[in-house]
């Protein structure tokens, strides 16, 4: 396979939580002008917007895809548009839709095309209540429960078939929580532990939806970028699983974070009611059992709860300072 001297870089989903800064990272790493900021709905701003070149890319309308690839001669997809767990939940069809039908379209172009590389992110959500809930294995039982977590099981099999049938080197991560400081996450099982920082440095209170005893496992944004290049960037013969990877970094209860976050904040109230999101996060892993990504290709995580906390307040309090997005900041 020949990539004809291409070597441009598409992000899609870029002006959501991972890909806006995903593509930050890609064009420090590559260069600004190699990193195209695929958009849809949601227009780029601030460094996203003036770091690098940006074009609507919208998985429906495969054209949209092959015009961004030839355009800027893309030999390398990040595929970071997603629909997560709880608004699949609320629509179905739509996390199908831009999940799997937006995959099969990606791995199809890739294909035809001949793409050097394809990242396709994957989650704790393709495990289920079958499946071990502590140190969760890298091969075990994937019977999710959510249509999230079905189109990243049938994802991640499609990859396979891809890399296996026609020898395009699809690559992911099962990540867990992601929590952030610059994007909101939208619609996740995972987002009150990011809810819950924003809410904190706000001096505001914060009910968070599953119960206090909840734990899941989370990573922090730096943690993910690294990862998430460390994988695309290692020896194809070293990869035992190809879109697949379990990693981790840390596991806690909501209530534990809760008082993590007090340590730093002594004023902050935060009062546990769960809702609906409660039983998708009991159908996931505790912890999980990242030996194969480490093996493999040398991952391990650099921030724990404690280092992510204090990262995480700083970086808010400074935002706050330079009064940047107040009024995300103070979003209830
Ligand atoms: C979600 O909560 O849906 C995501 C995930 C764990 O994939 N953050």
């Amino acid at each position: 396979m020949s990539n004809d001297g291409r070597e441009g870089i598409l992000v899609t989903g870029a002006t959501g939580q991972i890909g806006s800064e995903l593509t930050l990272a890609l064009r420090e790493r590559y260069g600004g002008a190699r990193v195209v900021a695929g958009v849809h709905r949601t227009q780029p701003t601030g460094a996203l917007k003036d770091s690098g070149p940006h074009a609507v890319v919208d998985l429906t309308r495969p054209q949209t895809v092959v015009d961004v690839l030839d355009r800027y001669g893309v030999d390398t997809v990040y595929n970071m548009a997603a629909v997560l767990s709880a608004v699949g939940e609320r629509n179905p069809d739509v996390a199908w839709r831009v999940n799997l039908d937006g995959l099969y379209t990606l791995l199809e172009i890739g294909r035809e095309r001949g793409l050097k590389r394809l990242f396709c992110p994957s989650s704790i959500a393709v495990f289920g209540p079958d499946t071990p809930r502590d140190h969760t294995p890298q091969m075990t039982i994937l019977r999710p429960k959510t249509m999230y977590g079905i189109t990243k099981v049938a994802g991640e099999l499609l990859a396979e078939y891809y890399w296996e049938r026609y020898g395009l080197d699809v690559r992911g991560i099962r990540f867990p929580g992601i929590i952030s400081n610059q994007t909101l996450p939208g619609g996740g099982t995972t987002d009150y532990a990011v809810d819950m920082f924003y809410r904190a440095i706000a001096d505001a209170p914060y009910t968070c939806f599953v119960r206090e005893d909840t734990v899941l496992p989370m990573m922090y944004m730096p943690d993910c970028i690294r990862a998430t290049i460390m994988l695309m960037e290692a020896e194809g013969e070293a990869l035992r699983h190809r879109a697949s990877y379990n990693v981790a970094a840390m596991s806690f209860a909501a209530g534990e974070l809760a008082r993590e976050i007090r340590r730093h904040v002594p004023g902050f109230q935060c009062a546990f009611e769960p809702d609906h999101r409660q039983a998708i996060a009991d159908s996931w892993p505790r912890s999980i059992d990242d030996a194969a990504a480490r093996e493999d290709w040398g991952w391990q995580p650099e921030f724990d709860l404690a280092a992510m906390a204090i990262d995480m307040l700083e970086m808010l309090r400074e935002r706050r300072k330079q009064g940047a997005s107040e009024d995300v900041l103070d979003e209830g």
